[in-house]
């Protein structure tokens, strides 16, 4: 008597895939139109540490589809690398005094060994590590391509800073005012850097998510509708008058030029150029002063409307172009230098902040738009909606926000004093770091030619070697201090220049690795188009919401831009996608300090791969959180077992003719393959397990107490289960494939045929009486009504005959079993 040994099937199996290689992606195949593609793909991971039960959980979600798509006949790219530049890395190479690169590789080779011993399907022969030189030769040559194109530039500005980490962040690495990173509260400095022009794609970005509605979670749709922050609005030109008795002209983007006659007070950003350059000589110490203040806060704080507003006034005014008004200049935090134009019309009875402003400053407060709400002038509650327009001239007497934009704009046209306009949230990527562990930015500064290019074939510029150099962050990149790789000659004109310092942001890496993937090892292209042609767009990207504006928008912005360079055929890189849950412990996050956290490697030796695969799948709907304390690995090793033995107890011999077995059997079979693929298809895997957990069951009693083990039906239904059970379990199914008489591997062997005839409703048999003798069978559905089973009996022609020409009295029906029918 065997017993289930899921480790002993582990190491029996894995050199049997390792041979057959059987989720290797063939191009030939695909272009021979063989077979159709698919591109799944699940977030590549960064190599910190070894895998942990987040990654178990994507990764066995991911599996499910891929396997499934293979199982359907597709040819399914399914690829696998690492995200492996990066501050992690560099960190943990300080703490131990060691290159990042030891750290990282042997890093990759624990969590492959891992993915490996995982069962997953991934294509291995197309592997990536995004620090490795021909890797990044084509992140660099990238930068270059947009560089050409006006798309990456570079500029002085005030810039995330992080303290901690003594490197500058994107807008997206920010989050609550704090380093995404290491928690770190964010500062502002004056620095320059390079930025990629995703603002110029803006409004594609927004419009092409059409192609994605219903196909992404809404709530990534919403999240990234919200970052790139599209509003309608007007440019309005005001002149200010300075202290030296000149005149300038700023101009104010407002998304309510309609409250123009309410704007009493114009407020310009503290930290700009613009309020340096307006404010009187005898307010600027006072404005010098609170710029070192306004330096140390966040954009979020200084946006948050429950904060204290502060300001200085320029001690100039502006003149209102619709009424000659002259309205004093002040500068405050609240209004951001880089939003808009970095200056704002002030209408503090319509905008809280302007009259929380008002407020603390003593500024005056004008109504314009009577909403029919008590006066903000007295109540100091701003109020935003519509209504009747009041103290605004040609204005008032209209009712509608609407019209009021329309017909101030008009005359601001007219005049020409201001225009229609519409903003993004959205800023330019910044992209430079000052750190060691990532791609050089390919740029030579020479005192004569300015910014040169590295020649494409000078390509990888290569880290240099550290040799001791010291990697702990002081504020500018480490590789400045690596002299003899600095210094170069000018690509352009031959004389001393300097290699830019800076490495790219990682989210570079990872704005084109899945194209990578299609042409691996290409030594002549980042990819080659035909070979996106064929593979691409990804037709399910599986990974988790904390990237629902970063790594996902930056995607979408190189995607589109490759494809106005025409090596693209598409826009969008990702036509689905699904976010699963966190896998949590007792209700709560896993963590050091809870001491609640599950060690994957732990539960992996307890219970084997393919019980915990199964749990994590079993769990619940992919986009929900897993509590590890309301899962059994337990009942999952269990339930495989069970499995397995079925494979062990058929008795008749493959290829036995299933269409001789058991009717209620093979429904059973038919109809739960049937339900699995639509299941699959919905990404409802939890309830597929289930299904296959219920045709255990039946198998294991028609073994048992029906139709026994030699009935063909019961080989039919225990192949259907490991079937079934290799998009789970695959080491539990390879195995059962082999009991049941077959080759490996399973994976490969196609999604059984569903007899339609099976799936047809089962039906009951309904005995028809006349005058108390059985006259007729009737096949008939077991929730047939009585009207109906009535009527049927009653056509039927040996119930007719039986009746003859004698007047039916009564019809007893007891639906869906008996009809008697009295006559005479
Ligand atoms: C006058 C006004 C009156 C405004 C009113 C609002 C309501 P969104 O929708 O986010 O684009 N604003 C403009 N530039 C700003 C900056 N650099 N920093 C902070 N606030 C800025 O918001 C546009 C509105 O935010 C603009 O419309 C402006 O205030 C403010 F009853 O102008 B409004
Ligand atoms: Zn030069």
């Amino acid at each position: 008597q065997q017993t289930y040994d899921p480790e002993a099937l582990q190491r029996k199996w894995l050199p049997v895939w390792d041979r057959l290689e059987p989720f290797r992606a063939d191009d030939a195949v695909v272009d021979s139109g063989e077979r159709e593609k698919r591109y799944a793909l699940t977030m590549f991971p960064y190599p910190s540490g070894d895998l942990h039960m987040g990654h178990a959980e994507v990764t066995a979600l991911h599996d499910v589809l891929a396997r499934y798509w293979w199982q359907r006949g597709y040819e399914v790219l399914n690829p696998i690398g690492w995200d492996s530049f990066g501050l992690p890395a560099e960190n943990a190479a300080i703490r131990r005094d060691e290159h990042p690169a030891t750290y990282t590789y042997a890093n990759i080779e624990t969590q492959a060994t891992s993915f490996r011993n995982y069962g997953l399907s991934f294509d291995w022969s197309r592997r990536l590590h995004t620090s490795d030189p021909e890797y990044y030769r084509w992140t660099q040559w990238l930068f270059l391509k947009f560089r050409e194109r006006g798309l990456a530039y570079r500029k002085a500005s005030p810039v995330n800073w992080c303290p901690n980490d003594q490197t500058v962040l994107a807008n997206e690495q920010v989050v609550d005012g704090a380093c995404e990173r290491c928690g770190a509260v964010v500062t502002k400095r004056e620095l320059t850097q390079w930025y990629f022009k995703v603002t110029e794609y803006a409004q594609r970005l927004l419009d092409d998510m059409e192609q994605l509605e219903g196909r992404w979670p809404e709530r990534v749709l919403t999240l990234q509708r919200n970052w790139i922050g599209r509003s309608e609005g007007a440019h309005v030109d005001f002149d200010l008058h300075l202290a030296d008795g000149s005149t300038r002209q700023v101009t104010v983007y407002t998304t309510r030029p309609d409250t123009l006659f309410g704007a009493t007070f114009m407020v310009v950003a503290a930290d700009a150029k613009l309020a340096a350059e307006i404010v009187a000589p005898d307010q600027a110490a006072a404005l010098e002063a609170y710029v070192d203040e306004v330096r140390k806060a966040s954009d979020i704080d200084r946006l948050a409307t429950d904060r204290p507003k502060t300001g200085v006034p320029l001690g100039i005014t502006a003149t209102n172009p619709v009424n000659g008004e002259q309205i004093p200049v002040w500068a405050a935090d609240y209004v951001l230098a880089d939003y808009g134009t970095g200056a704002v019309m002030a209408v503090p009875a319509h905008d809280q902040r302007d009259l929380d402003f008002a407020k603390a400053m003593g500024l005056p407060v004008r109504r314009v738009v009577d909403t029919g709400e008590e006066n903000p002038e007295e109540t100091f509650v701003a109020t935003t909606g519509d209504g009747a327009y009041v103290n605004s001239g040609d204005l008032d007497g209209l009712r509608d926000k609407a019209a009021g934009i329309g017909a101030i704009v008009d005359r601001l046209e007219a005049e020409g004093r201001g225009s229609r306009a519409t903003n993004f949230r959205l800023r330019d990527w910044l992209l430079s770091r000052q750190r060691f562990w990532g791609a050089p930015i390919p740029i030579v500064h020479c005192a004569a030619c300015g910014e040169v290019p590295v020649p494409e074939d000078q390509l990888p510029v290569v880290l240099p070697d550290l040799k001791g150099a010291d990697l702990k962050p002081k504020g500018t990149s480490p590789l400045g201090a690596a002299r003899e790789w600095v210094e170069v000659d000018c690509p352009s004109c031959g004389g001393p220049a300097e290699r830019d310092t800076d490495t790219m942001d990682t989210f570079v890496d990872s704005s084109w690795y899945f194209l990578r993937y299609c042409s691996p090892g290409d030594t002549s292209a980042a990819f080659d188009p035909a070979d996106l042609k064929r593979w691409g767009p990804i037709d399910m990207y599986i990974g988790g919401v904390e990237h629902a504006v970063l790594h996902l928008l930056y995607s979408r912005f190189f995607t589109k831009v490759l494809h106005d360079m025409g090596l693209l055929d598409f826009v969008e890189p990702f036509s689905a996608q699904l976010n699963q849950g966190v896998v949590i412990n007792q209700g709560k996050k896993m963590s050091k300090s809870l001491g609640n956290g599950i060690n994957l490697g732990d539960q992996l030796e307890e219970f084997g791969v393919d019980a915990v695969r199964l749990t994590l799948v079993f769990a619940g709907p992919p986009e929900d959180n897993i509590d590890w304390a309301d899962v059994s690995p337990a009942g999952s090793l269990r339930f495989l077992a069970r499995a397995w033995r079925l494979a062990g107890d058929v008795t008749s011999a493959p290829g036995a003719d299933a269409t001789t077995g058991d009717a209620a059997l093979r429904r059973f079979t038919h109809r739960t393959l049937d339900e699995a693929a639509t299941l699959v298809e919905g990404y409802r895997f939890n309830v597929m397990v289930a299904r296959t957990m219920e045709l255990v069951n039946a198998t294991r009693k028609a073994i048992d107490s029906g139709c026994g083990p030699a009935d063909p039906a019961v080989r039919e239904a225990a192949e259907a289960v490991a079937i079934l059970l290799s998009l789970v379990a695959p080491y539990t199914a390879e195995e059962m494939w082999e009991r049941l008489g077959h080759e490996p591997t399973v994976a490969r062997v196609g999604w059984p045929v569903v007899d339609p005839a099976l799936l047809v409703e089962e039906s009951v048999t309904a005995v028809v009486q006349v005058q108390g003798k059985v006259k007729a069978r009737l096949e008939v559905a077991p929730d047939v009504s009585e009207a109906d089973l009535e009527a049927a009996a009653l056509a039927d022609p040996a119930v007719v005959a039986a009746i003859g020409d004698k007047a039916v009295r009564k019809v007893i029906v007891r639906a869906p079993k008996l009809v008697n029918v009295v006559v005479g």
